[in-house]
């Protein structure tokens, strides 16, 4: 034991002292290798061939240059990217981020997440991500067009149905993989299931767009259902107010959840009365039409607004109760702090549609609260999941109806709920949702690599 321990820590050292500046990897590294210890006395044969070692190292990692024309004329040059983590169980799969933020660091983390998430959804993906620092707020569609296009320019010869499927994340919908997949059909001149996330009328599949706020509150009542509780009545923050933040609060209020809060980039707006289907159908809008500001709901529905402010600031600072909490915006939004705010608002259950929202050590204020902890590569996984169900329809050419598509996402979050619980007690951490879905996705793909020999 004392051998194997020793492991985990001389890989988690390493990726520390090669991987200097990429915080976010290091931390994603640190999260899930610290919870896959007890994996090691249990499997020396994943010890002897070194899985350790290699599962931190991408497959490999292509950086490009996107230059690209703007409306007055002016060549831009933004920086272009592609992880190809692991592809041990399937092609590779995963979103492509559209923002100021990205860097090589902050994709290597999200296609490492990706690797157990995927095995988790019980489909045959790899895990991968990539993205350019492009922000897509400010720019004319035009101007969107010709970056996709020159993204996708080098982009193509690297991805294909069987290889490697990019889709959405942020700052990347249905418009800018419309873009995307019109430039690829056109130069490959092949209709294929290159990318998920596409449009109905070609080769997109129904509750896509839903699937990953759908999938996080699906995944929140499975763990609410240990403890004998339901959404009814419950009241519920959810940040962000992009994709997944839009579904997420659709499906509260679908279970009868009172959700009150959401926010962009400049502020927080709180809705004691609920964010109805109404006020949703104008969130809609305003941020997928009009690509405006949270503020502008605020304004419209005579509700409290906090410039500057994150939810999980607001819920601290003003005292907010909230029973359930779904943080849908981007990575490290919640600290030990705001934890700890989280904890005396009364909040009891967290479950992530956004990818590493919760920090090392927010996350250990919610084990001792005791509160039911949903981790990311679990929660949202409904996403990719239905990604990998668009695959599917796109290789048979036909397509399942939105009733089909939903029980089969219910089915996989009901099933990576399971297979968290029953690989968390199975390695001796009962109850533990972060420990049960990264062990449980490591398993299936270190077992992969183990049957591929040294390669
Ligand atoms: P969108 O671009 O649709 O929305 C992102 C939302 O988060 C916006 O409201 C945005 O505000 C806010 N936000 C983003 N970055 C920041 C930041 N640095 N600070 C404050 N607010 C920020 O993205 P998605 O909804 O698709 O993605 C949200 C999260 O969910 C991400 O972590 C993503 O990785 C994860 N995810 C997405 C999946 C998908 O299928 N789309 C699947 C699984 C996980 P603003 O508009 O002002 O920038
Ligand atoms: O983080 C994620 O899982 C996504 N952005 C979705 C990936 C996908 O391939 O649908």
């Amino acid at each position: 034991m004392a051998k194997s321990s020793s492991v985990i820590k001389e890989v988690i050292e390493k990726v520390k002292i090669k991987d200097t500046a990429q915080p976010e990897f290091f931390q994603a590294v640190e999260e899930v290798l610290t919870t896959l210890e007890p994996t090691v006395s249990k499997h020396p044969e994943f010890v002897k061939a070194k899985i350790y070692e290699r599962i931190v190292v991408p497959d490999r990692a292509i950086l490009f240059r996107v230059p690209w024309v703007d409306d007055a004329g002016e060549v831009q040059v933004n920086r272009g990217f592609r992880v190809e983590f692991n592809n041990a169980i399937g092609p590779y799969k995963g979103g492509l981020r559209f923002h100021p933020s990205v860097n090589l660091g902050i994709l290597k983390f999200l296609g490492f997440e990706q690797i157990f998430k995927n095995a988790l959804t019980t489909l045959p993906m790899g895990g991968g991500k990539g993205g350019s620092d492009f922000e897509p707020k400010g720019k004319s569609d035009d101007e969107v067009m010709r970056f996709c296009q020159a993204f996708m320019r080098e982009l193509f010869r690297h991805i294909g149905p069987d290889r490697d499927v990019p889709a959405g994340d942020i700052g990347v919908g249905g418009r800018e993989i419309g873009y995307m997949y019109g430039y690829y059909k056109k130069i490959v001149n092949e209709h294929t299931g290159v990318l998920t996330g596409k449009g109905l009328s070609y080769g997109g599949s129904l509750i896509r767009p839903e699937a990953t706020g759908y999938g996080t509150v699906y995944f929140a009542a499975e763990m609410l259902a240990t403890r004998g509780q339901e959404f009814k009545s419950k009241r519920v923050a959810v940040s962000g107010s992009g994709n997944v933040s839009q579904y997420a609060i659709e499906k509260v209020n679908e279970l009868g959840g009172i959700p009150i809060t959401a926010s962009d980039s400049n502020g927080t707006i709180v809705d004691e009365s609920g964010i109805d289907a109404n006020k949703l159908a104008f969130l809609f809008d305003l941020k997928n039409n009009r690509r405006g500001r949270i503020k502008e709901y605020a304004d419209k529905h005579n509700v409290k607004y906090y410039e500057g402010k994150s939810v999980w600031e607001v819920v601290k600072e003003h005292g907010l109760k909230v029973d359930i909490a779904l943080p849908c915006a981007t990575q490290n939004e919640l600290d030990e702090t705001l934890a700890k705010g989280l904890a005396a608002a009364g909040c009891y259950c967290v479950s992530e549609g956004a990818n590493m929202p919760s920090d090392l050590n927010a996350i250990k204020i919610y084990q001792e609260n005791n509160f039911l902890y949903g981790p990311a590569k679990a929660a949202n996984a409904g996403g990719v999941a239905v990604s990998g169900l668009e695959m599917s329809q796109n290789s048979m050419r036909l397509m399942w109806s939105r009733e089909e598509v939903d029980a089969k996402l219910l089915g996989i979050m009901k099933s990576i709920h399971k297979t968290c619980l029953d690989t968390a007690d199975a390695y001796g951490k009962k109850g533990d949702y972060l420990t049960g879905a990264n062990i449980g996705g490591f398993i299936k793909v270190a077992n992969a690599m183990l049957a591929y020999g040294i390669v």
